[in-house]
């Protein structure tokens, strides 16, 4: 029999990538989307399946996280074996301008959706997994943070998502559910929401290079993260759902980069030669001598920064056979090509 999946949070760039690979191991996969008042299933538009159709592999509802009389009815007709929390307000700067919408969503969400889990456990044994975050680890000073590294959150967001996280874990102990967090570092693709800065870097900077646009403003270029790639971060998803036992994976790649660092590694390969002066808010990345292609604007530093983050993932290496399979430069060139075919349309 086909194993049903319900994700949460469809619409969303992991949600997108976790759909097709659920529907390439043949799962029936349902997900839930939030009323919009223009389409916001863009990036399902290759794999969706019209109400009308017999037999669909892809079934998609409305509701919210914040609506618990949606989060139940789905979760109690659908009936899935197993249920993906991807859904939340994600931004970390958005969250400091919406932190009761933030905690709401990202916490309170999934204690709704553990609790229609926990109410239907006589009639299914519903797996879950929950979207953590290396946020969470905020200012940690660790090298490298596993899964034994404690929490030090610097947002709204990363509180939420410890809620979430210790809500997760107390439902596993205290009604046997089989429930597990991932706690995933920065990944990105060429379906990265737009507003954050590897998408933004790489869309303003092929947008320089066609002649388009003049300058890209951004924040602080400092910052270190460990960036993987979603569509080995969804593969990890699956394998900490369906491994023996539920527990807690951190996904990373093991290793950093600047925001500068990044922005480099990409002008490299658009062949921009840029050149670096200044510091603080006056430093600017400049072309011929005297263009400038990067600015820094104020607005795009955060009331607290995450400074340093750099994952350990030795724990799903181990248990899982988990190890990302797509490079930090492959990643750059999917987005890059992807920036550049949407150009050409
Ligand atoms: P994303 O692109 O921002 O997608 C978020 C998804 O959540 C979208 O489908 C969004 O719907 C949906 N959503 C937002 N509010 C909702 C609500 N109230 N009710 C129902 N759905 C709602 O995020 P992502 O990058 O795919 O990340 C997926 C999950 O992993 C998120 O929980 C994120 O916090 C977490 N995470 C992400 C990363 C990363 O680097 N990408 C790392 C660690 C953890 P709309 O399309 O309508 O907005
Ligand atoms: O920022 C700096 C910014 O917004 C990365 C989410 O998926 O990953 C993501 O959160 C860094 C920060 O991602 C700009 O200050 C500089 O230090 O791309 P970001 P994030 O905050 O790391 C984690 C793991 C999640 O869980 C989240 O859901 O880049 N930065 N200049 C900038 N950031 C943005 N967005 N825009 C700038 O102009």
């Amino acid at each position: 029999m086909k194993k049903i999946a319900l994700i949460f949070g469809i619409t969303g760039q992991d949600g997108s990538y976790l759909a097709r690979f659920l529907l390439k191991k043949n799962y029936l996969v349902h997900g839930v989307v939030r009323r919009s008042s223009s389409i916001n299933t863009k990036r399902l538009d290759d794999i969706y399946e019209p109400f009308e159709k017999k037999n669909r592999k892809l079934i998609l509802h409305y509701g919210d996280l914040i609506d618990s009389s949606s989060v139940q009815t789905l979760i109690s007709q659908i009936l899935p074996d197993e249920i993906y929390n991807l859904a939340a307000q994600s931004h970390v700067a958005v969250s400091f301008q919406t932190p009761e919408y933030t905690g709401n969503v990202d916490g309170l969400g999934t204690l709704r959706i553990l609790e229609s889990i926990k109410n239907l456990k006589m009639k299914k044994n519903i797996k879950f997994y929950q979207a953590g975050t290396s946020e969470m680890f905020g200012g940690s000073q660790s090298k490298s943070q596993n899964e034994n590294t404690k929490f030090d959150p610097k947002s709204p967001y990363a509180a939420g998502k410890i809620y979430a996280h210790s809500i997760t874990r107390i439902y596993r102990d205290a009604y046997n559910i089989f429930a597990c967090n991932g706690i995933l570092f920065n990944h990105e693709s060429p379906q990265r929401g737009e507003t954050f800065v590897t998408k933004k870097i790489i869309k303003g900077l092929v947008n320089i290079k066609l002649g388009k646009q003049k300058v890209l403003y951004l924040g602080n270029l400092y910052a270190k993260r460990d960036w993987g790639h979603a569509q080995d971060y969804v593969e990890a998803m699956w394998k900490i759902v369906n491994y023996k036992s539920p527990e807690d994976f951190v996904i990373a790649t093991n290793s950093q980069k600047t925001i500068k660092d990044f922005i480099n590694i990409v002008c490299r390969k658009l062949k921009i030669k840029i050149k670096w002066k200044g510091k603080g808010l006056n430093e600017v990345g400049y072309v011929d001598q005297k263009r400038d292609i990067i600015k820094i604007d104020k607005r795009y530093f955060r009331p607290l920064e995450v400074k340093y983050l750099k994952g350990n993932y030795s724990k799903a290496k181990k248990l899982l056979k988990w190890k990302p399979k797509i490079s930090l430069t492959q990643l750059v060139d999917d987005m890059i090509k992807f920036e550049l075919k949407i150009d050409d349309k």
